[in-house]
């Protein structure tokens, strides 16, 4: 969906990042999620140098992703998500057993395998010689093997908000590394190539990319 002057929904991102967390920044997940629901939203942005109070009063760490939806405001992207999806049930289904499913996946992508596999990220960026964690996010990543080896999507036999943050938390680089996941790379893989995160992922580089002109004509 065009990001839309008019509209509501405003999703909130740095101005500029440096190269590599390009493709992988949060707001991707709100982008990705009006995609899904044929939601039209804006875009706006907040300096990546110059953290000020504006920032902070909207997102308390001073980070992005955070949105605004006419007077109401969120920050963390699992929140975000959540509030977005509530408005199609493209996201969020109505059964009350297939939401209770969706939701408890949403906050298990999180709180279960993003808990574990940021700070193995970053203990592993100091090279010890074996990272303490490696054992707890492989357990994480079996079970998750288990649970795609039986099925395409988390719940509701299609997609949801579920497999969008899950696939979202499991689709980085350094976690496809640990290998020896095929049913869940088939699922990272199926789950990125549809058209609405293709979308968002385009959205996201090329407003990094015009940051970049900008800032090389500023200088
Ligand atoms: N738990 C937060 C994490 C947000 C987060 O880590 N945002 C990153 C971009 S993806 C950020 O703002 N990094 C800059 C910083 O931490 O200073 C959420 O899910 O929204």
């Amino acid at each position: 969906m065009v990001p839309d002057n008019q509209s509501e929904l405003t999703v909130w991102t740095f101005d500029w990042v440096p190269d590599g967390p390009r493709g992988y920044v949060r707001d991707l997940r709100l982008r990705w999620a009006c995609e899904e629901a044929g939601l039209e939203y804006q875009l706006r942005s907040v300096p990546f140098e110059d953290r000020g109070a504006d920032h902070f009063a909207r997102q308390p760490f001073g980070q992005v992703p955070f949105l605004t939806d006419g007077d109401l405001r969120l920050f963390e992207s699992g929140a975000c998500l959540l509030h977005i999806a509530e408005k199609s049930e493209a996201l969020m289904p109505q059964d009350a057993e297939e939401k209770a499913d969706t939701l408890s996946w949403v906050i298990a992508a999180l709180n279960s395998v993003e808990m574990v596999s940021l700070p193995w990220w970053f203990v592993g960026l100091s090279n010890p010689p074996e990272n303490p964690l490696e054992d707890w996010l492989r357990s994480r990543l079996d079970v998750m093997e288990h649970v795609f080896a039986a099925r395409d999507w988390l719940t509701a036999g299609r997609f949801t908000a579920a497999d969008l943050i899950m696939a979202d938390v499991l689709r980085l680089p350094w976690v496809r590394g640990l290998g020896r996941y095929a049913a869940t790379d088939a699922y990272v893989a199926r789950i990125c190539a549809r058209p609405a995160f293709e979308k968002a992922h385009a959205d996201q580089m090329a407003h990094f990319a015009a940051a970049d002109t900008t800032r090389s004509i500023e200088t």
